[in-house]
């Protein structure tokens, strides 16, 4: 069996450009791995991701978005997760759920006991080795995200999220810093405020120190 890292945080915090170069230096070594996303990482995923992230002409209400955002998953889990780790690969995943948690329980405001039971039934009670935090303050976060949102053209700007206010943000930070406190030894918590060459030194001491576990 392989081993299975998530990688989370809020909008802008460096993760998607932290876990292409994790991926790209396992590659150089040799080690066996697969970089995916959520939403994402199938093709009905993308299809999802699209809904999810783009502002439609329709309110999607967060019942909506819980069930669309776990459907992307059980999806990813049975055709992505599951068989790469049954190749024995490190499977890098920007996002799980965690994230689902965090936006639609804390910040979104649904029952948590909902959430917890819906994952455990579409991951059927799958749990990253460990979880890769990049910690930041919000307006950090949201002014990269901002600055990299205007580079891009509008059919592609995934920014349904960051419509919503700063409370909402904030809450997402300190739900992510609760489940690492309740989580001690999957989280690792890392302050994404550095340079991304001192980030990305960082991960690649906790990825080697799980590897090398084994
Ligand atoms: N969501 C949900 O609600 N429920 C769920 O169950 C799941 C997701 C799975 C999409 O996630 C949205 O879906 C997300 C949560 C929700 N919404 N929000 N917010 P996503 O992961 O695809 O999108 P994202 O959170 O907006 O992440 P991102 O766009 O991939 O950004 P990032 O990973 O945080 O950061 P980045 O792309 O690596 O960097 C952002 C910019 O900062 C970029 O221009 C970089 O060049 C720059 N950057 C990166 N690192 C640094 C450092 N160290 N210093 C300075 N600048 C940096």
């Amino acid at each position: 069996m392989g081993l299975f890292v998530s990688f989370e945080g809020i909008e802008g915090c460096g993760k998607t450009t932290q876990i292409h170069l994790a991926a790209d230096s396992l590659v150089k070594r040799g080690i066996p791995c697969l970089r995916t996303e959520e939403p994402g990482g199938t093709t009905l995923g993308r299809k999802l991701r699209e809904t999810l992230l783009n502002r439609g002409p329709f309110i999607l209400y967060p019942e909506t978005e819980l069930l669309l955002f776990t459907a992307a998953r059980a999806q990813h889990v049975r055709e992505v997760i599951l068989p790469a780790l049954e190749e024995g690969k490190v499977v890098l995943c920007d996002r799980f759920a965690d994230a689902t948690l965090v936006y639609q329980g804390y910040a979104r405001g649904l029952d948590i006991e909902v959430i917890s039971f819906l994952d455990s039934f579409v991951t059927n009670s799958l749990k990253p080795n460990m979880t890769l935090l990049f910690d930041l303050p919000v307006e950090v976060g949201l002014n990269r995200a901002r600055e990299r949102i205007a580079r891009l053209n509008l059919a592609s700007r995934e920014d349904r999220f960051e419509e919503e206010d700063l409370a909402f943000h904030k809450k997402i930070r300190e739900g992510y810093l609760l489940l690492a406190h309740q989580e001690k030894d999957r989280f690792r918590v890392i302050d994404a405020a550095g340079s991304i060459n001192d980030l990305q030194n960082t991960v690649r001491f906790h990825i080697d120190k799980l590897v090398n576990r084994e």
